[in-house]
């Protein structure tokens, strides 16, 4: 079996929490996730996943939530409470009610070379906003198409978890469209040009008793309102990607079809990254798929963290033949790695 190489880059982690200051007043970051990737007034732009939460004291658990005002509240979980089930550090069950245990908005930071990011001045963060983000928003996929840019990310609120769309020209005012993929839906990436007048989206949603947890397609006239959704992609019983698969940023076009790296989790929650190959001109066929994961968390950044074991990807840039990846490691720190699209063609055909 052929592997394609990948280049992670010496200097990972990119960006750790430490590197961030908090956007809400009294947090700290806890972690920093799957950016959003795109090239803006000459330089390479990152849209962090950022998740804060408050420090936390012994015995406790405590997390920020908005209240239906917009104003920040803290709850406050005694870990020894029997109500409370926190085997994951992720989410918290209590009474019935799921919580996150952090925070997540979005923020930008920028780079001449694609390693050294920092804030650039007056772009704002974006925060979670209304009744469907009171639980904060998560993993924005970036794409520009017709002279704007798109940003599709999860919403996260007691009502649900589902997919938002904001569009922006200039990344200092937004346009928000509200949901466009209602729950529990996640891992939206919308295709970066339109195939026979429509435009065209992967997206994720999670069936919990028929089906399961599947990429799906669909496609729409506006970007807004989608429909024929059809099932591309399900998981393989006993496989790395037995769980879950969900897309992760913009599929990329190539002679061969569309190439998705997408993420494949197995029931031990490892997160590994393997590719479909789309045909060009009906991307509801999936001409090939990976058989073993092109890859896998190895490095100790990779390996221990805020949630360990995880790869997820949802932005990248890509320049002739080289895809350069940015991805969350163990749900807590930035990495970027450099694989090339002719050998992940060659693993797959
Ligand atoms: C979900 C999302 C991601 C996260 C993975 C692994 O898919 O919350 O943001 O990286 O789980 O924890």
């Amino acid at each position: 079996m052929k592997k394609a190489e990948v280049l992670r880059s010496e200097h990972n982690p990119l960006l750790r929490p430490a590197d961030i200051r908090p956007s809400i007043e009294g947090m700290e970051v806890a972690c920093l996730l799957n950016p959003g990737v795109f090239r803006f007034n000459d330089k390479i732009w990152l849209l962090l996943r950022v998740a804060e939460r408050p420090k936390q004291s012994e015995g406790k658990i405590s997390f920020p939530v908005y209240n239906k005002e917009g104003k920040i509240e803290i709850l406050t979980f005694e870990k020894d409470d029997p109500a409370l089930n926190a085997s994951d550090p992720r989410v918290i069950r209590y009474k019935g009610q799921d919580y996150l245990t952090t925070l997540s908005h979005l923020r930008l930071v920028c780079s001449d070379d694609g390693i050294t990011f920092y804030e650039p001045e007056g772009y704002e963060p974006i925060m979670g906003k209304g009744e469907l983000e009171l639980f904060g928003i998560e993993d924005c996929r970036v794409v520009f198409i017709d002279n704007k840019y798109v940003l599709t990310f999860t919403e996260v609120s007691p009502v649900g978890v589902g997919v938002g769309l904001i569009t922006t020209q200039n990344w200092r005012d937004f346009q928000r469209e509200g949901m466009i993929f209602p729950p529990h839906n996640k891992d939206c990436a919308v295709f970066e040009e339109k195939i026979g007048e429509k435009y065209w989206a992967l997206h994720r949603p999670s069936s919990p008793e028929l089906g399961g947890n599947y990429i799906w397609i669909a496609q729409s006239p506006d970007l807004i309102h989608w429909g024929k959704h059809q099932c591309l992609v399900t998981t393989r019983k006993g496989w790395w990607d037995s769980a879950r698969v969900g897309a992760g940023a913009a599929p990329i076009k190539t002679p061969k079809g569309w190439l998705e790296i997408y993420h494949g989790a197995n029931e031990q929650h490892q997160y590994c990254l393997g590719a479909l190959l789309l045909d060009l001109n009906d991307p509801t066929k999936v001409l090939a798929r990976s058989h073993d994961p092109i890859m896998q968390p190895e490095m100790p950044y990779e390996l221990t963290g805020f949630f360990g074991n995880v790869i997820f990807t949802n932005g990248h840039f890509v320049e002739g033949d080289t895809i350069y990846m940015y991805y969350g490691a163990s749900d807590e720190v930035i990495c970027r790695a450099q694989l090339s699209i002719d050998q992940i063609l060659e693993t797959l055909l």
